[in-house]
């Protein structure tokens, strides 16, 4: 795993998108996604305007909206994430074969190459998959677009392990300037070949151990400990009962801490 600092990493990143996400996190002091899995436009503006100080990365999933639209959602979106300085991620999951994913990530209703500066896609179909994204995002998009390959799952019984995992990053491999990173439990190495990945991690809960559906949730201190650069915190931060300011200060001050701390274990 990296123990290099986030500073360190952004000036020799070679995605852009890598970069400017590193230079976030040391400028704000953060390595807090939010994951904001709500049904409505106005629910989710209403959490990003509280959460947008603590987080370096916003995570969406614009399928769940009721109420989708470029007009409505994507343009406050973008103008939240230049107020308070943090990328979007769709979390859109692709899983096809090349030319069904190109047109999936630059079409239909949603259009995401012309908005997120993040995605991410299953190995499961091959390396088709990265080269039909990557050629999307050249095609409709003038800033840069980053993805990030789903190596490993938070789920209880997930098929993405051992051989899987491997596969996978070694699709990775096949684009170091798209493909910056990796959803995934742990670090996933490469270093000594010159990949510098970032580890977002998902299943992060400070006071539950799952949910009723087979998510299952680690500490920030044991993900970061394992090689986790991004923590993604969904419920932990704006279920029923909880207060987003207060979960947001927690978990990103959680996260800055258990960072320091590796960073010092050198
Ligand atoms: O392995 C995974 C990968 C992802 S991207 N496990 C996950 O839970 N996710 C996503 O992270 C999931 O789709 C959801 O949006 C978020 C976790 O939400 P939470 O409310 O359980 O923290």
């Amino acid at each position: 795993m990296s123990t290099l600092t986030y500073e360190e990493r952004a000036k020799n990143h070679a995605s852009p998108v890598a970069s400017k996400l590193l230079t976030i996190m040391f400028e704000k002091q953060t390595n807090l996604c939010a994951s904001l899995d709500v049904r409505t436009t106005e629910e989710l503006l209403r959490l990003v305007d509280i959460l947008g100080p603590y987080i370096c990365l916003l995570k969406t999933h614009v399928d769940i909206l009721s109420d989708f639209s470029m007009e409505g959602t994507v343009i406050p979106l973008k103008q939240m994430a230049l107020k308070y300085n943090f990328l979007i991620f769709e979390d859109r999951k692709f899983a096809d074969i090349g030319n069904t994913v190109k047109l999936q990530y630059a079409s239909g209703v949603y259009k995401i190459a012309e908005w997120a500066d993040i995605t991410n896609a299953h190995g499961i179909t091959g390396p088709g998959i990265v080269a039909g994204l990557k050629e999307a995002a050249m095609e409709v998009s003038n800033e840069p677009r980053g993805l990030l390959m789903l190596a490993e799952l938070s789920s209880k019984g997930s098929l993405a392990h051992g051989e899987y995992t491997r596969g996978t990053v070694e699709i990775a491999q096949t684009d170091k300037e798209f493909v910056f990173g990796f959803i995934a439990q742990r670090d996933m190495g490469g270093r000594t070949e010159g990949f510098d990945w970032l580890i977002m991690t998902p299943g992060v809960g400070l006071d539950d151990k799952g949910d009723a559906l087979g998510q299952q949730y680690r500490t920030v201190e044991d993900v970061v400990s394992t090689g986790s650069d991004i923590i993604i915190v969904g419920r932990g931060l704006f279920a029923k009962g909880r207060d987003p300011k207060v979960e947001g200060e927690r978990y990103r001050k959680a996260g800055w801490d258990a960072y320091l701390k590796r960073c010092q274990s050198t």
